[in-house]
């Protein structure tokens, strides 16, 4: 076997996003494109040479084929040892999990994650630092000034390294080693969680539906929630990784997830429902006849967690992307602990939770996690809420009625503009920042305005500053409208607009969303002119 070296030149627009780099799958199947980027993040990290990564990813097109040609480039550039999920699977927290565990130098997570998948959709390539979390924005920046001057690449010349069976294997000088996925992530999980009580609860009638959305997370659900905990077979739901997963978005929200939502709010509705992304990262949570919202999910864990062995101590701090709602806020005030508010992508949360600032974070994506690992974890906050759910033994709809009264409700809903025109999309945004000074006390569609700004946030760990993270516009009585570009799309612009109303009285608590909503959502547009700018007359998604 000899190592080659391949001329090539820089690509343009290999700039990482809000979570790694999220390309068309043709786009990283070109002549070069993956191989340009794997070498910028060997230069970026300062060289693979004896170094051991992770690698693995959600199944999707492409995935066992960019998985090999890692493993190739990482023996030509020296790195120790490569562990590898079987069949190059492993989920975003499972790989997340293997970093931390075997005590690597990083890995390398191949996903984009909600987006579909597919030869005509999409694919994405992500570094984890060796915290097990994505790298921060200081790395991404080196490995996009990386990808901007290579001139050649380092490759082996060699056949394909079978991933199909667990076991080590050599390529070249480097060590394969090829891992079970599940395994070491189950663990983690036994010991965060009471399985105890969860399997009492089942055993006893509780009725649990997962969709796994044809995505990664299938195996690591059957394995805990049938095998471990006792869900009857067919409680988990489109179990296999699917390469286009099934050729619908692995996004768990209402719309992508509806046959979930439909079945939880029938008849015949099981006790629980989840489900989670392409990448095993998110996840949806719905009670029978309830759809909980992620921030609100977020604000029930947070009041609930010491309920769980792994969480009995307390939490030392929660936080939260800013345009999530606030309702965790509120339950951090009662417990006394601190709330810290952070740019959207979960790179932002490892300094809080390697520092022991915060025990538990969320995004109103769909994203909650905890300090057991360095990502958001889909099958954690389900399993999480089971446990709470054992302990309790109240309907998912008391808990949050409950909650609701003791903490207010933070209504809230997130719209999204797709593939808008870039240029248009940027037009609003600046076009709204240039009229933030002038927003504070005016009255938009009966509301007032209380505070607008461009959110800034300064690391509190290493004092790193990241600038135009959104525009938040906060009004009087406790509500918020939040406009964003999302950093994860492959086709124009995304403009997320996220709404907000607080409402404390407690004869409104039990408020149709939608009407709940009602006058943020008029302001929203008053303000920023969404329909006349974006030419569109409602949002293609609404979550
Ligand atoms: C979106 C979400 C963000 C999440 C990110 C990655 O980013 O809004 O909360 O962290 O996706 O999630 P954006 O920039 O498109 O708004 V995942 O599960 O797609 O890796
Ligand atoms: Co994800």
């Amino acid at each position: 076997m000899s190592i080659i070296t391949v001329g090539t030149a820089p690509i343009e627009g290999q700039k990482p996003g809000t979570s790694g780099l999220r390309k068309k799958t043709r786009v990283f199947m070109g002549p070069h494109y993956l191989e340009n980027f794997v070498a910028a993040i060997w230069e970026g990290i300062g060289g693979a040479e004896g170094r051991t990564f992770v690698l693995g990813g959600d199944g999707r097109y492409f995935n066992d084929r960019a998985a090999q040609v890692i493993l190739r480039m990482a023996a030509a550039a020296g790195a120790r040892k490569v562990i590898v999920g079987q069949n190059a699977l492993l989920s975003t927290p499972a790989a997340s999990n293997l970093i931390r565990q075997r005590g690597t130098d990083g890995g390398i997570i191949l996903s984009a994650s909600h987006n579909p998948g597919g030869p005509e959709e999409d694919f994405g390539v992500k570094f984890n630092m060796p915290n097990g979390g994505p790298a921060p924005e200081e790395v991404t920046d080196r490995i996009f000034a990386a990808t901007k001057r290579i001139s050649a690449y380092r490759i082996l010349e060699a056949q394909d390294v079978d991933l199909s069976r667990p076991g080590v294997t050599r390529l070249g000088e480097m060590e394969v080693e090829v891992v079970d996925p599940v395994e070491a992530y189950r663990g983690l999980m036994a010991r965060l969680f009471d399985f105890a009580a969860i399997r009492e609860l089942i055993a006893g009638g509780f009725r649990v539906h997962f969709d796994a959305m044809h995505a990664v997370t299938g195996p690591y659900a059957k394995a805990i929630l049938e095998d471990e905990l006792g869900a009857p077979p067919g409680s988990v739901v489109n179990a296999r990784p699917l390469p286009d997963f099934g050729g619908g978005h692995p996004d768990p929200n209402p719309v992508w997830a509806k046959d979930l939502i439909a079945l939880m709010m029938g008849a015949e509705a099981p006790d629980f429902g989840a489900a989670s992304d392409g990448d095993g990262d998110r996840n949806m949570i719905v009670g029978r006849g309830i759809y909980v919202t992620p921030s609100d999910s977020l604000a029930v864990l947070a009041a609930n967690a010491h309920l769980a062995p792994g969480y009995a101590g307390g939490l030392k701090g929660v936080a939260r992307s800013m345009p999530t709602s606030r309702a965790v806020d509120r339950v951090a005030e009662a417990l006394g602990i601190p709330a810290y508010e952070t740019p959207t992508g979960w790179k932002f949360f490892g300094n809080l939770l390697d520092a022991g600032l915060a025990t538990l974070c969320g995004e109103e994506s769909a994203g909650t996690g905890s300090d057991h690992v360095r990502e958001k974890d889909g099958l954690w906050a389900v399993l999480l809420w089971l446990n709470i759910l054992a302990v309790r033994r109240e309907p998912v709809a008391a808990i949050l009625a409950e909650h609701w009264r003791r903490f207010g409700r933070n209504y809230y809903t997130r719209h999204d503009y797709e593939a808008v025109d870039a240029a248009r999309a940027g037009a609003l945004m600046e076009g709204l920042a240039a009229r933030l000074g002038s927003l504070p006390g005016t009255e938009v569609a009966g509301l007032r305005v209380a505070a607008a700004d461009d959110f800034a946030y300064t690391d509190p760990v290493d004092g790193s500053r990241s600038e135009h993270q959104g525009i938040r516009v906060e009004l009087e009585g406790g509500g918020r409208i939040v406009y964003r570009l999302s950093g994860t799309g492959t086709v124009g612009a995304t403009l997320r607009v996220y709404l907000e109303a607080l409402e404390t009285d407690p004869a409104r608590l039990g408020l149709d969303p939608a009407a709940a909503l009602a006058p943020v959502i008029a302001a929203a547009d008053a303000i920023a002119g969404i329909r006349a700018q974006t030419g569109r007359e409602r949002p293609d998604v609404t979550t």
